[in-house]
């Protein structure tokens, strides 16, 4: 399992210049986003966010904030998730999360082949834990790569129009995210970013404009 750091940015034309100076593009892609959560969001409200893309699943769950020294200015810009990408893992994950707030959940049998990504089968898993599809969307990212920060840069367009960079840098679970905000920290400079407000993830786009109220709730819980 990994933990994901990130800081998300608004690209100016002066920003993506110097990103095309400093670093390496890895390339375009487009997929397409299906988030799950209960009918009443207890996963999200648990800041849990759960999405297929290109046939994977992907939890990504809040991690334990350790070090007082962690809550810098530059710690509050960036968000930090553990991610679990594991089907099985995932499975037992959101047994345990939904069975401790009383969600009913049907066993279902667990399988490790490609049949896993079989969407029949899909639909048999996420309907035991009442899971549906509350949020989808598809993207276009152009990623580049910065060696020499440690870190990558993704500059991503959803088909809703709204537009947002990530500097990102992967640590394994326990590993030194002072090091990690460090090395975001480094690019962010280098790239000029020099406002300290956090700035909307494409989620937050999304459900301000598709669930007003459960927004309003995420972000009265510090959630998002
Ligand atoms: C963690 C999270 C969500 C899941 C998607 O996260 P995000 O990194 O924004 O999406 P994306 O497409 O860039 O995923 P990647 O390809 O990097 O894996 S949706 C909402 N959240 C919570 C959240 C938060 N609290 N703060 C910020 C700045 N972003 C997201």
């Amino acid at each position: 399992m990994s933990i994901e750091v990130e800081r998300k940015f608004i690209c100016s034309a002066n920003t993506l210049k110097t990103l095309q100076e400093i670093g390496v593009c890895a390339g375009q892609s487009k997929f397409h986003d299906q988030y799950f959560d209960t009918p009443q969001f207890h996963l999200t409200l648990r800041d849990m966010w759960l999405r297929k893309r290109k046939g994977c699943w992907e939890l990504k769950c809040p991690t334990t904030r350790v070090k007082e020294a962690e809550e810098s200015e530059m710690s509050a810009l960036c968000s930090r998730y553990k991610e679990i990408t594991n089907l099985s893992d995932i499975k037992l994950k959101l047994q345990e999360v939904l069975k401790d707030i009383g969600e009913h959940v049907t066993s279902t049998k667990q399988s490790s082949s490609v049949t896993e990504m079989d969407s029949a089968q899909d639909q048999c898993w996420t309907r035991s834990m009442n899971l549906v599809i509350f949020a989808e969307f598809t993207t276009m990212r152009q990623t580049f790569t910065l060696e020499e920060y440690g870190v990558q840069v993704d500059l991503d367009e959803a088909d809703f129009g709204y537009c947002v960079g990530e500097i990102e840098a992967l640590i394994p679970e326990g590993g030194d995210m002072q090091a990690a905000m460090d090395k975001i920290e480094r690019t962010a400079k280098k790239l000029g970013l020099t406002g300290n407000q956090r700035v909307d993830g494409k989620m937050s786009v999304y459900l301000q404009e598709h669930y007003p109220e459960h927004y309003a709730r995420l972000l009265s819980e510090h959630i998002i």
